[in-house]
């Protein structure tokens, strides 16, 4: 047995079944990131990132529980990682992208809610996800109606996110990140105070500024790096601890820097430009971006929450106080523009500016089967790029491998179009 066997019999998993993850895990990875041509070198970290985070990582958060850290598990980025931090806890994101585990999640809940629900829930159930046995606390969130519901079934902690953004809904967001932080006091037994949250303020920032930079490459023509790529790094940074996933991608953006001066890129110039929009893609997921670029397309930006939502808009810094600090990360947290919100007139603003700034040539809407909100504002989205005479195909799917070929059929007459 090796360590890591070992230390998921300790955790009670079902080692044999958690064997059989993994390798179909290893096997979508291996059919689509590792079947990629000229990757960066500096990519073999973030591919490790994702095949340690059953293994090395849990057993990093083992040994951070023993000197007395909490483990807080999220599912939405509008947990604000800073505070959790700043009170000694270690926030991992821990949403399901694979289809092994949604047989496992249907047993418990309807057929017909969104994979990603189904997928995270059903490694809980199947007995294998690691992070399960070690959690300290699971924060859920109000926002879509599947998510809002399971809080309520597996007995999560939840903010409420509210569904309107007005100045009311702010005072209420406002009043969600205090109790967030009493709750997370109470958890650790260590107050947050305004030195701490600066620390992790720069820390989130910091992260941020390194992933803009990313983005900075890809409206590059050609871009020296791979949407899936890209994906792949942006799934990494929501299970790495976050000082080492910035010092990692420096370097890549370093290296990305170097290759774009070599004219190294695994596309050529005047490649078809994709943007991808809506749900997000989280660990494990990578069949649409891979099936794109199997099409000769490139994909130069997500705007999703594994895209442009995560690491826009920074948390004003040099605030000392407080209130004042808890005002500034309210206010930037508020700005992610989900499908959950009504109206939601700034994520169409901001998918104006994605397409100019990437020079896009065509957008495919990414719908998560079953995900209302992001597919009924898929008309709204599809209104205004056809009156800016866009291309858009919207590409409602699942985990599974069953409709691959139905879907590589529509995106090469999509790419055809452009
Ligand atoms: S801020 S997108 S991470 S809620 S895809 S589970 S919405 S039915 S993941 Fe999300 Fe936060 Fe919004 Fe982003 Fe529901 Fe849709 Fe499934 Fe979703």
């Amino acid at each position: 047995m090796t360590n890591h066997e070992q230390m998921w019999e300790e955790l009670g998993l079902d080692v044999d079944l958690h064997k059989e993850l993994i390798k179909s895990i290893d096997h979508t990875f291996n059919q689509t990131v590792g079947a990629q041509n000229e990757r960066p070198a500096s990519m073999a970290y973030f591919d490790r990132v994702l095949h340690e985070s059953h293994g090395g990582r849990v057993a990093e958060l083992i040994e951070a529980r023993k000197n007395g850290k909490k483990f807080v598990g999220t599912f939405c980025i509008y947990v604000p990682d800073e505070i959790a931090m700043a009170a000694d806890a270690i926030p991992v994101a821990l949403c399901g992208g694979t289809q092994f585990s949604i047989p496992y999640g249907e047993k418990m809940f309807p057929r017909n809610i969104c994979p990603l629900v189904k997928s995270t829930f059903g490694m809980a159930l199947s007995k294998t996800c690691p992070y399960g046995p070690i959690k300290d606390l699971g924060v859920g969130e109000t926002t879509c109606d599947a998510k809002k519901k399971a809080w309520d079934v597996v007995n999560f902690y939840v903010m409420e996110v509210p569904q309107k953004k007005s100045d009311l809904d702010l005072k209420l967001w406002r009043q969600a990140v205090a109790d967030f932080k009493s709750r997370i006091e109470e958890l650790t037994g260590m107050k947050v105070t305004a030195h701490r949250l600066t620390q992790t303020i720069d820390i989130m920032n910091d992260k941020r500024r390194a992933l803009q930079k990313l983005n900075e490459f890809r409206k590059l023509d050609p871009p020296p790096i791979s949407g899936l790529d890209a994906l792949v790094i942006m799934q990494a940074a929501f299970n790495d601890e976050p000082t080492r996933f910035t010092e990692h991608l420096t370097e890549l953006n370093n290296e990305l820097d170097d290759r774009v001066k070599k004219g190294i890129s695994p596309f050529k110039k005047g490649t078809k430009r994709i943007m991808i929009s809506g749900c997000p893609s989280v660990m494990g997921n990578w069949k649409v971006h891979s099936l794109i670029e199997k099409s000769d397309a490139a994909i130069v930006v997500d705007e999703t929450c594994t895209g442009t939502r995560y690491f826009s808009n920074l948390v004003e810094d040099g605030v000392a106080d407080l209130e004042k600090q808890l005002d500034a990360l309210a206010e930037r947290y508020m700005k992610i523009d989900c499908a959950c919100f009504s109206p939601n007139n700034e994520r169409m603003e901001t998918i104006e500016k994605i397409v100019d700034d990437h020079t896009v040539d065509g957008v495919v809407q990414y719908i998560l089967q079953y995900c209302h909100g992001y597919n009924v504002e898929a008309i709204r989205v599809a209104r205004i790029l056809n009156k800016r005479k866009i291309p858009n195909i919207k590409l409602e799917t699942d985990y599974s491998e069953e409709d691959m070929g139905q879907l590589r059929t529509r995106i090469d007459a999509f790419l055809e179009q452009l």
